[in-house]
């Protein structure tokens, strides 16, 4: 009687009575965690700016990335960053899609203590220190690259040098320091014609349709020197409206001048019908940890890291090294 009652009291009370301990739990990894609100996915620059951010940012590497497609809408974006606040993430990495309204999210997340890095684009703000660093590129710059490019390429004109400009997403700080260097170098040559002005939003499917409806929209086909589009995407877009109407273009034709020279853009460079492609490195990853492993060791980082940049023509270019290069 004695022993059943010891063996009910043993089945009731499991585990003081186990003759087995449990193996000791291990303390669970620390991972970094690390908000990612992304712009969206409107161009090969940006999907490979995501992978780049993904292939950094791994557990193997101590990493937990919480990812965020805004699909192009502020307001996304602003949702996101409270998600990745609430989510208490270490770290908040924003591609902003424009430069201005983001204040209050932003002191939001320092009330949280949490860093935001503005990656890729860069804001406007009366208040920097809202954001811990900026990496990505001078905008402005790679437009005073290609306006000088096409400063040479019409040098000899007699007549006047007609300019289709199609812009990227209006108010972003890459359609901003893009657009303003075409304008600027517009205002200082007084045979260049600015045409139009078209929103192509970085995107192929509204460069076509923009590029189309406008050419459609002429009294007769216009005359055409130079298309400045401000990534490849809305290269391609122009460029498939263009052919499609009879036109042809490359040297002997309209001088296409494009950004970012992704695989795609520098194929269609090789072939000629993109005349100059400007760099705009999106692999930006690793130059992200860098500042992630400066502000971890309680130091502060630089305000601007710009990305190495290059130009490109027919002529720099072999298949071999197309198919080199990481995006
Ligand atoms: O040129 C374009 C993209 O912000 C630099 O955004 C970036 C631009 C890039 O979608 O392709």
């Amino acid at each position: 009687m004695k022993k059943l009652l010891i063996l009910l009291l043993c089945l009731s009370l499991p585990v003081s009575c186990s003759p087995r301990q449990p193996p000791p739990e291990e303390d669970p990894p620390h991972f970094t965690v690390i908000g990612v609100s992304q712009v969206g996915s409107e161009s090969g620059f940006r999907v490979a700016n995501t992978e780049s951010m993904r292939s950094v940012f791994t557990e193997e590497a101590g990493y937990r990335l919480l990812f965020d497609d805004a699909r192009q809408k502020q307001e996304n974006q602003i949702a996101a960053i409270r998600k990745f606040i609430q989510q208490r993430a270490d770290y908040i990495l924003l591609m902003p899609l424009c430069v201005s309204g983001w204040d209050s999210v932003l002191q939001e997340a320092r009330e949280a203590g949490i860093p935001v890095i503005l990656v890729d684009r860069t804001i406007e703000t009366a208040d920097e220190s809202l954001y811990a660093a900026h990496v990505g590129a001078d905008f402005q710059w790679e437009g005073e690259q290609a306006a000088a490019w096409l400063e040479n390429a019409f040098q000899g004109a007699k007549g006047p040098v007609n300019i289709l400009h199609i812009q990227g997403t209006l108010g972003s700080s890459a359609q901003l320091g893009r657009s303003a260097a075409l304008e600027q170098a517009v205002e200082a040559h007084e045979n260049w014609n600015l045409l139009a002005q078209l929103d192509g939003d970085f995107t192929q499917a509204k460069s076509y349709e923009e590029t189309a409806q406008w050419l459609d929209s002429q009294a007769g086909p216009p005359v055409l020197h130079a298309v400045y589009c401000e990534n490849d995407s809305a290269a391609f877009g122009a460029i498939q409206a263009l052919e499609e109407r009879g036109y042809s273009c490359g040297a002997e034709g309209v001088r296409i001048v494009s950004f970012d020279a992704t695989r795609q853009g520098l194929t269609y460079c090789l072939e000629g019908r993109i005349s100059l492609e400007v760099e705009c490195d999106p692999m930006m990853g690793p130059l992200v940890e860098e500042v992630i492993r400066t502000l971890q060791s309680g130091s502060t980082p630089d305000k601007h890291y710009y990305t190495q940049e290059q130009l490109f023509t027919p002529e720099d270019l072999s298949r071999a090294l197309i198919d080199r290069r990481p995006y």
